[in-house]
């Protein structure tokens, strides 16, 4: 089944982990593109990578700006310890929400999209095309805190909330992975040493995550130590491994605009359109994610 990968590729590393585990394990990756920010870096970077872990498809940037008005956080690490990125080329002939409803045109029904970064790439692609919802198989989103206590919402929900609104209320079948789920996995400094040893884009992991780790050290953000915590890969193995998740039918809601930007809340629904990820073992799910960042090795 065809996927198209919407990434914002450059910031948190586990972005560059998903390209690792798509092209490594041979998934059919018919298109990148990529939202939030500078997306013609996040592009190049996606360009230098592919080819090094074994993808060969468009790579097409993305909307710069998000729907909601909210300003981009910027980490400012994006880009860095990428050999060539100054000259890496990419598909600058549309533009990602064009490329989107083209592919989904291509592959009517069978089109899967795993979006892991702000949804504003969706949204547009979706706002633009009254087809396109009824056109694509599934989608897998890594987005949202489903947790009562929520302080702080998700941040690709929040970055762009009315984006999240959007997507969520369109009817597409959509898996959704949310943080209290992904951060229970955590790749130890140890285990990540095995994945950036292997192959030329290791260097690339490994410069992607000091860069990322000292970014979040200077807002005293828990601290993982050198380690990493694989949110994107997570939601792409609910794709390639169902059977390691338990998930439940719910309508989702999030706030779109205002206070409280980017809160969801997730009631069961057995006529819901998303499926959130409720529960899986920890332990096979890192073992399942780190075989997968080093196949073929
Ligand atoms: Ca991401």
């Amino acid at each position: 089944v065809p996927l198209l990968i919407d990434t914002d590729i450059g910031t948190d590393p586990d972005d560059l982990q998903v390209l690792m585990i798509a092209g490594r394990t041979g998934l059919d990756v018919v298109g990148v593109t990529t939202v939030y920010g500078d997306t013609d870096l996040r592009a190049r970077m996606a360009a230098v990578v592919a080819p090094l872990v074994g993808i060969d498809c468009p790579i097409v940037a993305g909307q710069t700006e998000t729907l909601s008005g909210r300003e981009v956080m910027w980490a400012g690490h994006e880009g860095d310890g990428v050999p060539g990125i100054d000259r890496a080329g990419y598909d600058r002939s549309r533009t990602a929400p064009d490329f989107i409803s083209e592919l989904a045109a291509r592959h009517p029904g069978e089109l899967d999209v795993l979006a892991i970064g702000p949804l504003t790439n969706v949204a547009t692609a979706l706002l633009a095309d009254p087809d396109l919802s009824s056109r694509l198989r599934h989608l897998f989103v890594m987005g949202g805190l489903f947790t009562a206590d929520a302080d702080a919402p998700e941040h690709n929900v929040s970055a762009d909330a009315l984006a999240t609104w959007i997507v969520l209320h369109s009817g597409v079948p959509t898996t959704m992975t949310g943080f209290e789920m992904t951060t229970r996995v955590v790749l130890t400094a140890d285990e990540l040493d095995l994945v950036t040893g292997v192959g030329e884009a290791g260097p690339i992991l490994a410069a992607n995550t000091a860069g990322f780790v000292a970014w979040l050290r200077q807002f005293g953000l828990p601290d993982i130590g050198r380690g990493s915590i694989p949110h994107d890969p997570i939601a792409l193995l609910t794709r390639q491994r169902p059977e390691l998740f338990r998930t439940e039918a719910c309508r989702v809601d999030v706030v779109g605009w205002g206070p409280g930007a980017g809160q969801v809340t997730a009631t069961a629904d057995d006529a819901g359109p998303v499926h959130v990820v409720r529960d899986f073992d920890p332990g096979l799910v890192r073992r399942e994610v780190l075989a997968a960042l080093t196949a073929g090795a």
